[in-house]
């Protein structure tokens, strides 16, 4: 039975194509449920109704409504898989598979009733450590008009389930290039100055407000590339693998994965350049 490959280091999983397939197709079906609820929520009034690391960083009552369904349909279609989602939810694994679950990726965007926002949703393989796990599998989707970005290791990567490639490489200075900025003040104020190096070198910046969309907009040609401080796992989980098996490249600065210190996105050359100037302001520092 045809075994998937992880093109982005070429390793050669032991996941059978049929279990992948299983799986994308659940990522995919608790996606399309969760966005539907939000998207139904929005249309009535939304509250806040916590905040996290800052006044800014918020939970609406959407956000724990489908982490809620996502977590009760993820025990009835696969039971004994683990999780590790962004509004607490968390559930040790039996089976070596574990959920990363964004309820609602661009939670200022949805608050605000801007359309950018996504339910993101990856399965790993390991234990669940982003620096070691392998993303197996995942779906983007976009409840406002019910786009699903999808993927399997070693299938490619699809919209609609059309396949999506990233962008030709350009140079830098023709590059439109995606990023988002983090809610803490000392943070945000470091990416500004980041941000004053890497803008005269590229066509244009473009801020969205959604790490999944973002990834999932390098993944279809419609961002050169991207970098962001600050991720978390679940933000990063299922666009990572969208991107690259759409024939991308996601890391780090100083490291080959990607970490809360940076994530950089896009073909490996463009990804190259704008890692070198990157790395001379130091962005991946910003957060220190
Ligand atoms: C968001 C990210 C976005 C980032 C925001 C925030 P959330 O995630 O998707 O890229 O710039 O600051 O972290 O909080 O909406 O799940």
């Amino acid at each position: 039975m045809a075994r998937a490959i992880n093109r982005q280091d070429g390793a050669v999983t032991n996941h059978p194509a049929p279990l992948l397939a299983e799986l994308k197709g659940v990522a995919q079906q608790v996606a399309v449920a969760a966005g539907e609820l939000v998207r139904t929520m929005r249309q009535g009034h939304i509250e806040v109704a916590a905040t996290k690391t800052t006044a800014t960083d918020v939970v609406t009552e959407a956000d724990t409504a489908a982490e809620k369904l996502i977590l009760e349909m993820l025990r009835k279609l696969r039971p004994g898989d683990g999780v590790l989602a962004e509004e607490g939810g968390a559930a040790h694994s039996d089976t070596g598979f574990t959920w990363v679950v964004d309820p609602i990726d661009g939670t200022v965007n949805y608050l605000y009733g801007l359309p950018n926002y996504a339910v993101s949703i990856a399965v790993v393989h390991g234990e669940p450590d982003p620096q070691t796990w392998q993303v197996v599998a995942g779906c983007v989707h976009r409840p406002e008009d019910s786009v699903s970005y999808t993927a399997a290791l070693g299938d490619g990567a699809y919209r609609q389930g059309t396949a999506i490639k990233v962008a030709a490489p350009t140079a830098l200075s023709q590059a439109l290039v995606g990023t988002g900025f983090a809610y803490s003040a000392k943070t945000r104020a470091g990416q500004a100055e980041v941000l004053t190096r890497v803008l005269p070198q590229v066509r244009d910046i473009r801020r969205m407000g959604s790490a999944a969309l973002d990834l999932c907009a390098v993944a279809a040609g419609q961002l050169d590339a991207y970098f962001e401080h600050g991720l978390s796992p679940w933000d990063l989980a299922a666009g990572q693998l969208i991107v690259t098996e759409a024939g991308g490249v996601v890391t780090g600065l100083s490291t080959r994965q990607p970490s809360t210190a940076m994530t950089v996105a896009g073909p490996p050359q463009t990804v190259a350049e704008l890692s070198e100037l990157l790395a001379q302001a130091r962005a991946d520092e910003v957060g220190n």
